[in-house]
């Protein structure tokens, strides 16, 4: 029988697709099957023709708080009103030391500058550039070399794609910085498979730290970045041990250990970042998406008093960092992200997920014995599902899964290749977990 129930009419719908080339997208596949947003309120986002489709991404890692906060759009239109753009070299806005403030506070003691730029990848440049030039005013010109992680994911930018260690990001950018090496990932499927929270195994992979001073020298590295909890390539948190022992090898060869906590920072771990959950202090902590909870574009690098008191030397006229963007500091993004920290505070979300972290965790785990689930990991409110690729085509039975969610399922989730990644909004009910793992398993039968 036809369905003559009214259909809620499409709006802002283009006419043409083809002008927009959409970043870290499958162009022609979208082009043919669009999955077009009109709008966000809370656990949902809302399709152009009118479905609700329940957010276990929060967006992009970005809202945890939940869509459509008035609190922090009022607060957006506000400062768009009363100062619009004001140049942040030279001259400042309250908001700007205000917020650098708030983030310090929420900072492990002894974290208390703030280098404010607009994304994640502009985060790690940033802190990247930080330890270069420390070194450098320290009498100790020769730490150039950087070190990332085998699976890390620091941004787009030329030093987040050099000591980032996701082949298809890196492989068609030519041979990027000189003097960048990996630590290897700390993942083995088959001691680890199907863990809560951190690994058992694994604390032995920050050993090889050592070995990379061996082979190159102590004095000639700078700075070692990984993600707490490595996101963009499927969710693996660390092992019990690895942090902290990561930062006891570089602490003693006088290198930088700066902790990417783009995904990590804001709650999404039960902490205000990861490095207080694992009890271990790094030189410095990059951070973005969260602090706006998405709604403008803001990134940082939180830096540790000695570093930054050994810029605040020489001519007092003189620029002590060259270096600095345009919107570092944004009113609009400033205005954002004080809106964003007083939710985060006054509704106490961190703790939330924390107190979820067990529900959520049993939850997700229940799809194990689901077709081709080959692991499972979850840690605060975030869980990567391995699905078996299907032969020959890899990536294929992830992205299958994007649409079956997107298309048939109501339900919006991150993919990384297999990998369903489920990151919702803090905000997220028990019921609304529950909704979201049945979704799941649907989507995981759709694709077997
Ligand atoms: N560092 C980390 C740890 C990230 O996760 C960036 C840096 C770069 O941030 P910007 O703001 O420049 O994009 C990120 C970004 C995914 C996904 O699906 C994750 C990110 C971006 C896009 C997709 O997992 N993380």
């Amino acid at each position: 029988m036809l369905d003559k129930s009214p259909r809620p009419s499409a709006v802002n719908v283009p006419n043409d697709l083809a002008a927009h080339w959409m970043p870290f997208t499958a162009n022609r596949a979208f082009k043919k099957a669009p999955r077009l947003l009109a709008g966000a309120k809370d656990m949902h986002y809302l399709t152009v023709d009118g479905r609700k489709i329940i957010d276990a991404a929060s967006g992009m890692w970005c809202t945890n708080a939940g869509h459509g906060r008035t609190q922090i759009s009022a607060a957006i239109a506000r400062q768009a009103e009363a100062l619009d753009y004001a140049p942040p070299f030279q001259f400042g806005i309250p908001q700007a030391f205000e917020l650098a403030s708030r983030i310090a506070d929420l900072a492990p003691a002894g974290l208390d500058h703030v280098f404010f730029c607009n994304s994640g990848s502009e985060a790690a440049d940033t802190a990247l550039k930080i330890a270069l030039a420390y070194h450098q005013i320290n009498g100790q010109g020769t730490r150039t070399r950087l070190i990332g992680r085998e699976r890390g994911y620091h941004g787009v930018g030329f030093g987040g794609t050099s000591v980032g260690g996701i082949v298809n990001n890196r492989k068609m950018f030519g041979t990027l910085l000189a003097g960048v090496d990996h630590l290897p990932a700390t993942y083995d499927r088959e001691k680890q498979a199907f863990t809560k929270g951190e690994p058992e195994y694994g604390a032995h992979f920050a050993n090889e730290m050592e070995r990379l001073v061996n082979l190159h020298g102590a004095t000639t590295i700078a700075a070692v970045i990984v993600e707490p909890m490595a996101g963009s390539t499927g969710v693996l948190p660390p092992p019990k041990g690895y942090l902290k022992r990561l930062r006891e090898i570089t602490q003693k060869h006088g290198i930088l250990l700066i902790f990417d906590e783009v995904i990590t920072g804001y709650g999404r771990l039960g902490y205000a970042f990861a490095a207080e959950r694992y009890g271990v202090l790094p030189d410095m902590i990059t951070f973005a998406k969260g602090i706006t909870n998405g709604a403008a574009p803001m990134g940082g690098v939180i830096v540790r008093d000695t570093i930054h008191d050994a810029f605040m030397s020489g001519p007092e006229h003189v620029v002590e960092l060259t270096h600095g963007y345009t919107y570092s500091a944004h009113p609009l993004a400033c205005a954002a992200g004080l809106a964003t920290l007083d939710i985060y505070r006054d509704e106490n979300l961190f703790e939330r997920a924390r107190k979820l972290e067990p529900k959520f965790a049993d939850a997700v785990m229940s799809l194990k014995g689901e077709p081709n689930v080959a692991d499972i990991r979850t840690v605060g409110l975030t869980a990567g599902i391995d699905l078996a690729p299907r032969p020959d085509l890899p990536g294929k039975r992830g992205f299958d899964s994007l649409n079956s969610a997107f298309h048939d399922n109501d339900l919006m989730l991150r993919i990384a290749g297999d990998t369903l990644a489920l990151t919702p909004p803090l905000i997220v009910s028990e019921d609304q977990i529950g909704e979201i793992i049945d979704k799941v398993a649907k989507v995981i039968r759709a694709v077997a």
